[in-house]
Parts: structure tokens; C-alpha cells; sequence
């Protein structure tokens, strides 16, 4: 159940995760144990505004109906982790679930350890905290934190996020025996300063995410640069301890809205991702609301036969389906938008435009979150000729305090190729899926409960669509 006082919050999510109250932002910690996803993440218990940083902890059975659990982590009195216990990740060793986080104190943050000895029901932190009581020497750093762990051929392996003081985001390499002694190896990969926007090199690199996909090798981090803040992905080879980028990339054209993924193997070996959806909407308003920060559904991560990831929702998410509309065949024209009937703020949208080729739209997409005298909307859209995907937030709201600046970037269809965008609405969180390959996350805050029509539109010429689904959502609570 949710907590009946947020009833009234019409932008509270309905079938996303969302704290029980006040404040969360990254994923932390995800694993699967003994038939049961563990979530925690990094929370602030006291005020919907990041603050002094707790670890939230939630199960699931399914990645997508969640339980809140206590509190699993608290800052200590005093200690490497009394400023608050930042970002982390679990491992299995020996049989026992161990939880690796960036201990914050004086604004530094140090690696330390919490294990649980009752299957992940109570964390207990290890006396020796910290692990790792400075970073490498030789580099004046911007920042040392979040942990990226796996076991390899008797070690133990860590990646810290971290940035150069003057130069460049970067992530260093630790091994261990024990997962306390650690012994450091060499940075795994320094950021290249000539890299150029908006994909440069970044601050500090946050909560790295290393792992083997396909024939690739994938780093993940969260680039924290003054603006624009965003998560981007490395394709390379990994090779004596040093990683060799070959390609760099946005992972969600979101930006900031969709941050701090972090991913772990369930036991089908699917690589499932979680990341953190921030708020686009004013202090005052998140502390009005009592809570801020949203997990994104589960994405399953694979490689893409061309090099680049290839980003599905989670099938479990079908589950949750209801009411359905479904649409075959259909040309569009300018002027004429098409009405889908209106299945509420939760929903899901499968559409199938036709190729590329068979379309003369300059502009074709759908208006979203519209209001019924036309004063809020939405609109995605995929420019034909430049090939771009974006979502126009102008009119989204009449809040003039909430996010409004478009997300997008380039999505390269070929000409046989149709636009294919799998979309999740839900309440003020969108999610949108573009041809498994490329996503946008971000947040809309319309001030009308009846903002939820959708229509599908064109301008400059026609467009025509295979097929349109879209479901009513259930809540998950
Ligand atoms: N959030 C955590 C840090 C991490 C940042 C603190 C990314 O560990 O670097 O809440 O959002």
C-alpha cells in the first residue's frame, strides 16, 4: 500500500518504484539472493531534498511489485560513513551477502564494508571501516567513490569512480583476496580531455558499472560536469587490468533525468538496469509533495549486433497490463491527428510507424499528456530528415517551475527501418524505448488531473503507422 497521505499527489508514479516518503536517488546494492531481489538505494529519511544519505531497502519477487523494508544502512556518530553512507553495490562472498559503499565523511568518501548475516534482512558494518583509507597516490582527485565489484580467478576486482583535479573524469583498479585488504593496480581507464561535447570527459566519473556484454567489454558512468550532467557508456576491450575504449556514447538521452544506473545478473544471466529519475520540479514543490526521486522500470541490456547496446523494458513489466487499445494500419495526415481513447495517466504505448522510406511527414510523433482545452501537451518527435528523437516539454505543464527543456538526440533509421517506440507514461515520468537501441527518460508535471489524451500526428506531409498497442497500467502498490 501506498502511504494514503500521498493520495492527492497526482505526479506520484504509479507502477514505478518510489520511496515510502521523502527523498531517493541511486540504486544501490542490487542482487538477486535466494529467490528474491533485494533494491536499496540512497535515501534521505528526513526531508524530500538530498541530504545526509541512508540505504533504503525494498524486495521483490519480480523486479516490478516492490515491498519497503527498514532502513538497511545508517550514517555512524562518528567514522568514515557519519556524513552519510553513499553509493554501492552487494556481493556474494562465501556464501554471504556483502554490501561494498562509499563511507562520507568531511566531504570525503572512502571505501567501506557492511555484511549481513540474516540474507540480507539487517547489514552490519564491518569494525575495520574503512577498506580503502585514501586513493591512489600521485593524482590530486576531484572526487573517490562508488564501487563496481566482481570475482575473477581468486581476486576479488573494484573500480572507484573518480575525477582529476583540472582534467578528467577516471576510474581506478583495486584487487583484493578478502574484500579487505585491497591492493591498487592501476587506473583501469583515465577520461581523454579531447573528447568533445556534449561527450566530453567530465568531472568526476560516478558510480561506474563495468561488465562483459557479447564479445564487448561495457564501462557505464555518470558524468558529473556542470551542465549537463548525463550517463554514457564505453564499448572496448578489456586487456591486463586497463580497459581500451573504442566507442562512447549517451546511454539515455534523458541526461540527468535518468542517472547513477547500476546493473547486476539475474539467474537467467539477463544484465538488468535500474537507474535513478530525478525530479524536474522545484524544491518547494518536492517538499509540498513529501517525496522526491523515482526508479526507472528494470531495462535488460544486451548487445546490439552493430556495436551499440540494445535497451528492452523488462518483459515482467507486461504483467501489469490492462485495459487495452490496439489500431492496425493507418495513414496519417497533416491536420488530422488520431485520437487514442483515453486510458488514464498509466500507460504503455507500443507503436510501429511504417519505413522510413514509405513516410513524406518533415515531423511525425505523438502529443502526450495533453489537456483537453489544448493548453498542456506534450509532444515526441522524430524529425525525418535529420533523423533526431525528442521529447518537446514546452507546453508540458502550465507550472511555469518545472523542467521544461527538450531531451533528445540522434536515432539513425535506415530507410527501410521504421520508427519503433515502446513508451511508459506514468503520471510524471516517461520513459521511452526507440527501436531497442536509444532511450529518453524524463519527467512532466501537467497541472491538469484530465492532462493524460494522446494522439499521434504529423506536419510537412503524411505518415503512416503498422501497428499501435497501448494498455492501461496497474499500480503496483
Ligand atoms: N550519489 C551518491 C554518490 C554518487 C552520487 C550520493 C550520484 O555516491 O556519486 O548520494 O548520484
Amino acid at each position: 500500500m501506498q502511504p494514503f497521505e500521498y493520495n492527492f499527489d497526482f505526479h506520484r508514479p504509479s507502477y514505478h518504484f518510489v520511496p515510502p516518503f521523502n527523498w531517493m536517488n541511486d540504486p544501490n546494492g542490487l542482487i538477486l539472493w535466494k529467490d528474491t531481489y533485494h533494491l536499496f538505494y540512497q535515501h534521505n529519511p528526513f526531508e524530500s531534498i538530498w541530504g545526509r544519505m541512508y540505504w533504503g531497502h525494498a524486495i521483490s519477487k519480480d523486479l516490478i511489485r516492490w515491498k519497503h523494508k527498514p532502513i538497511a544502512l545508517s550514517p555512524g556518530n562518528n567514522g568514515p560513513d557519519c556524513d552519510g553512507c553513499w553509493s554501492g553495490i552487494t556481493v556474494i562472498q562465501n556464501n554471504r551477502p556483502v554490501v561494498i559503499y562509499s563511507g562520507n565523511q568531511d566531504s570525503q568518501q572512502r571505501c567501506c564494508l557492511a555484511y549481513s548475516n540474516d540474507n540480507l534482512e539487517t547489514l552490519e558494518k564491518f569494525a575495520g571501516n574503512p577498506v580503502i583509507p585514501d586513493p591512489p597516490s600521485g593524482y590530486s582527485l576531484t572526487g573517490f567513490r562508488d564501487h563496481c565489484v566482481w570475482h575473477n580467478d581468486d581476486f576479488w576486482y573494484q573500480i572507484i569512480g573518480a575525477g582529476i583535479e583540472g582534467q578528467n573524469g577516471a576510474v581506478f583498479l583495486y584487487r583484493s583476496k578478502d574484500l579487505i585488504q585491497w591492493e591498487y593496480l592501476n587506473p583501469l581507464i583515465i577520461g581523454d580531455n579531447h573528447m568533445t561535447a556534449p561527450l566530453s570527459a567530465g568531472n568526476i566519473w560516478e558510480c561506474p558499472d563495468f561488465f562483459p556484454l557479447g564479445d564487448q567489454y561495457v564501462l557505464i558512468v555518470s558524468i558529473d560536469e556542470k551542465k549537463p550532467t548525463y550517463t554514457g557508456y564505453f564499448l572496448g576491450d578489456y586487456k591486463d587490468y586497463h580497459f581500451f575504449p573504442n566507442k562512447f556514447q549517451k546511454l539515455d538521452y534523458g541526461d540527468m533525468e535518468f542517472y547513477a544506473p547500476q546493473s547486476f545478473v539475474d539467474d537467467s544471466g539477463k544484465r538488468i538496469q535500474f537507474g535513478w529519475i530525478a525530479e524536474g520540479r522545484s524544491v518547494d514543490a518536492q517538499r509540498e509533495a513529501g517525496w522526491a526521486g523515482v526508479l526507472s522500470l528494470p531495462r535488460i541490456l544486451s548487445m546490439q549486433s552493430d556495436k551499440c547496446i540494445n535497451v528492452q523494458p523488462h518483459p515482467n513489466i507486461q504483467k501489469l497490463r490492462g485495459d487495452h487499445t490496439h489500431l492496425t494500419k493507418t495513414i496519417i495526415k497533416p491536420g488530422y491527428d488520431l485520437p487514442l481513447p483515453k486510458l488514464g495517466a498509466a500507460v504503455e504505448i507500443l507503436i510501429e510507424f511504417s519505413a522510413q522510406e514509405q513516410i513524406t511527414a518533415r515531423r511525425y510523433g505523438l502529443k502526450i499528456c495533453s489537456s483537453p482545452n489544448g493548453q498542456e501537451e506534450t509532444q515526441i518527435i522524430f524529425h525525418h530528415d535529420t533523423c533526431r528523437l525528442e521529447i518537446n516539454r514546452h507546453h508540458s505543464s502550465l507550472d511555469d517551475q518545472t523542467l521544461k527543456i527538450p531531451r533528445g538526440g540522434l536515432l539513425n533509421l535506415e530507410n527501410r527501418e521504421g520508427l519503433y517506440l515502446h513508451i511508459f507514461i506514468d503520471h510524471s515520468v516517461i520513459e521511452i524505448f526507440a527501436n531497442n537501441r536509444q532511450t529518453i527518460t524524463c519527467r512532466v508535471y501537467p497541472t491538469h488531473p484530465e492532462s493524460t489524451g494522446i494522439s499521434i500526428f504529423t506536419e510537412g506531409g503524411s505518415t503512416s503507422i503498422k501497428q499501435i498497442d497501448a494498455w492501461k497500467m496497474q499500480s503496483i502498490w
